[in-house]
């Protein structure tokens, strides 16, 4: 049951991973997500290879269950956080943000598996025949940099164009959001949002809190003039930001206002000017809970969902 192609590549017993959020995706979320079953994953961000090392080294020590690596191509550091896993043989490694294409060989040569976050049928292509391992299809819906096209377009057209295993992202918080992502073709699913609500996530309690109080259309995107639209929780940043924009504002100008926007969020807490990015999803989302409880509800959910589907079907 729900044993699929991405359990296989992976070696991990449930088809779901943890979103590589910048800031967010700690050692300690993404080893308690692969103690549960899951792919845990480092968000790299913008940070430095030291800083990434040491998340590495921490992850190593808290289980010896498989991990993951997420590569955000737009930060500076790209170079670095590449030697860094290759060095350590971290074992997956996700990009997000960008083409990775001119990593992948080397990063294959080290025995990751490397699996490209992809906004589009065409990168999704491209990345196929560079040699991916498996995609994952991150619908408009997520949190943070986003592509254009939904979860709900975008999963079974992806599914279509390659022979990769594809993982669907965003909008994905429940069971039965992973039956209905399998249901479009993919064979995982990634979540952020939710694991950003878990118990051992380690971001500043108000950004917890500003999550469950959220509604349905509380997550609006910013920057899309700048090339790099986020989606974030919508308070006096984005609505600054939207009014600069109106006024034509540069995009430089409106980059150089971003900068260190998500660390006051996710560390001071700051949830009325800083950026707390997070999906659509966030509206769904209600409690906050340990990783393993969210790992194993949504596969009784999903299995229930399965079950009920099978009866309307009359099965
Ligand atoms: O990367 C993410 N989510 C992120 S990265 C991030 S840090 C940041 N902060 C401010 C501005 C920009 C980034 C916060 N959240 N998700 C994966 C993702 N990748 N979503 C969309 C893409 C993407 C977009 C374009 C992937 C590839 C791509 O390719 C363009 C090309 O070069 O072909």
């Amino acid at each position: 049951m729900m044993h699929t192609r991405v359990c296989e590549i992976l070696g991990i017993k449930y088809p779901i991973l943890q979103g590589g959020m910048a800031w967010v995706a700690t050692a300690e979320l993404a080893a308690a997500v692969s103690r549960a079953g899951g792919l845990g994953i480092i968000g790299a961000g913008n940070a430095p290879g030291e800083v990434v090392e040491k998340e590495i080294v921490k992850v190593m020590e808290l289980t010896g269950r498989p991990f993951g690596v997420n590569v955000m191509l737009l930060s500076p550091f790209v170079d670095q956080v590449m030697e860094v896993i290759i060095r350590h043989g971290v074992k997956v490694v996700t990009t997000g943000a960008g083409n990775p294409g001119k990593y992948i060989d080397e990063l294959k040569d080290s025995g990751a598996k490397v699996i490209p976050v992809v906004p589009s049928v065409a990168l999704a292509r491209r990345m196929q025949s560079m040699g991916a391992d498996a995609l994952i299809a991150e619908g408009t819906e997520a949190g943070g940099h986003v592509g254009e096209v939904t979860t709900m377009c975008l999963i079974p057209q992806i599914a279509d164009a390659v022979d990769i295993p594809v993982i669907a992202a965003g909008g994905i918080a429940d069971g039965r959001g992973l039956v209905a992502g399998l249901a479009l073709g993919a064979e995982g699913v990634q979540m952020g949002t939710r694991f950003v609500c878990s118990k051992e996530c380690t971001v500043h309690q108000s950004y917890k809190d500003a999550l469950l109080k959220a509604g349905d259309r509380d997550a609006v995107i910013s920057g899309r003039s700048t090339g790099h639209p986020v989606r974030c929780l919508k308070n006096k940043l984005t609505r600054d930001f939207e009014k600069l924009e109106r006024a034509g504002t540069p995009a430089e100008e409106l980059e150089r206002l971003g900068v260190g926007k998500l660390r006051e969020a996710v560390v001071e807490g700051n949830t009325k000017t800083g950026s707390v990015m997070t999906g659509q999803i966030a509206g769904l989302i209600n409690d906050i809970k340990p990783v393993d409880a969210i790992i194993k509800g949504i596969i009784y959910e999903a299995v229930d969902v399965l079950k009920n589907t099978g009866k309307v079907l009359g099965r």
